[in-house]
């Protein structure tokens, strides 16, 4: 059996079924606000957080979910807030785009685009200056590249020679609008050069690809040896939210890349290799689910905060 290839895989099974949980959560009106679900984009969550430790950093975006299961967040927490519940990362108060736990170093997901990447800039800075060999990995999308902030972050981590990775989530699209009409470069990556950073393309479908390329970088910073960015062109299999029309993408594209579907490739690639069987991979699917579903079912249970609580964790 090869053990990464199943970690790797149960790693995507749980953050798959995760979000098609919270969408039915969503559907029941149990989660405020919109729900931006990273189905399809687990490869990049699970390759990139595979070559972490626990100990080094993260942001994410809303889009995060998938990061934070990868990163080691549990998911009775990550379900508590999202129904807005006491036992949440956040205490009920974050709901799913600002979920944080400095236990994990997950500094947390955004919903301004962007504005994750100088957070960890920062943190890949505060590494350094207290003399760990953490490292800090920055999770944008394509629609964050055209940010100010992040051409200052990518310049000061340059400058800085700073152990971060800048993991740009490529999947076509920012919110309705692609990514070609926003930028001239054929691959967002190409933008590493003018900072002097090395830059990656990863094939952000392939847990395997991701990984390799992600572990490449991290023993770089870990090293001192300065930031790294890397491109993992994905598809969100879902819209940009749940309720999203989609009518700025054609069925055959999607089509075409449910024909890639990362979580499809994998188990392809297992029972090819030997090391799963249809039966081993049930099971697997059958225990997961089983834990969220348990997961799921306690948060419900937690209560959201009293008013009492109402100027507590508020800065
Ligand atoms: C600074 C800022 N500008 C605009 C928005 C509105 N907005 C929300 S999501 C989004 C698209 C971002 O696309 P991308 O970075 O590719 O991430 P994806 O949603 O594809 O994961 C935009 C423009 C915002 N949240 N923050
Ligand atoms: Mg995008």
């Amino acid at each position: 059996m090869d053990d990464k290839l199943q970690r790797f895989y149960r790693g995507m099974y749980t953050i798959r079924r995760f979000e098609e949980m919270a969408i039915e959560l969503y559907k029941e009106g149990l989660i405020g606000g919109s729900y931006h679900s990273c189905i399809g984009q687990e490869a990049v969550a699970v390759g990139v957080c595979s070559a972490l430790r626990t100990d080094d950093y993260i942001t994410t975006t809303y889009r995060g979910r998938g990061q934070h299961l990868a990163k080691g967040a549990e998911p009775y927490k990550l379900f508590a807030e999202l129904l807005g519940r006491v036992d949440g990362y956040c205490r009920g108060k974050g709901g799913p785009m600002h979920i944080t736990d400095v236990q994990t170093g997950i500094l947390g997901a955004n919903g301004i685009v962007g504005a994750g990447v100088p957070i960890s800039v920062g943190a890949a800075l505060s590494a350094r200056m207290s003399g760990s060999d953490r490292v800090s990995v920055a999770f944008f999308g394509d629609g964050a590249i055209n940010q100010g902030a992040v051409s200052e972050a990518l310049n000061l981590a340059a400058v800085w020679s700073l152990p971060v990775i800048f993991v740009c989530e490529n999947n076509l699209y920012a919110e309705m609008t692609p990514f070609h009409r926003s930028v001239k470069n054929k691959d967002l990556v190409e933008r590493a050069a003018g900072f002097c950073i090395p830059g990656v393309m990863a094939d952000g479908n392939d847990a395997e690809a991701v990984f390799e390329t992600a572990l490449a970088a991290v023993e770089r910073a870990r090293r001192g040896e300065g930031p790294t960015m890397i491109e993992a062109k994905t598809y969100r299999l879902q819209g940009h939210m749940f309720g999203d029309t989609e009518t700025y993408r054609s069925k055959d594209e999607v089509a075409e890349w449910r024909g890639k579907d990362p979580l499809e490739r994998l188990k392809w690639k297992m029972l090819e290799q030997g090391s799963a069987t249809e039966a081993s991979l049930a099971e697997w699917e059958r225990e997961l689910s089983a834990m969220l579903e348990q997961a799921a079912a306690s948060a419900r249970l937690s209560h959201e905060p009293g008013p009492e609580a109402i100027g507590t964790d508020v800065y």
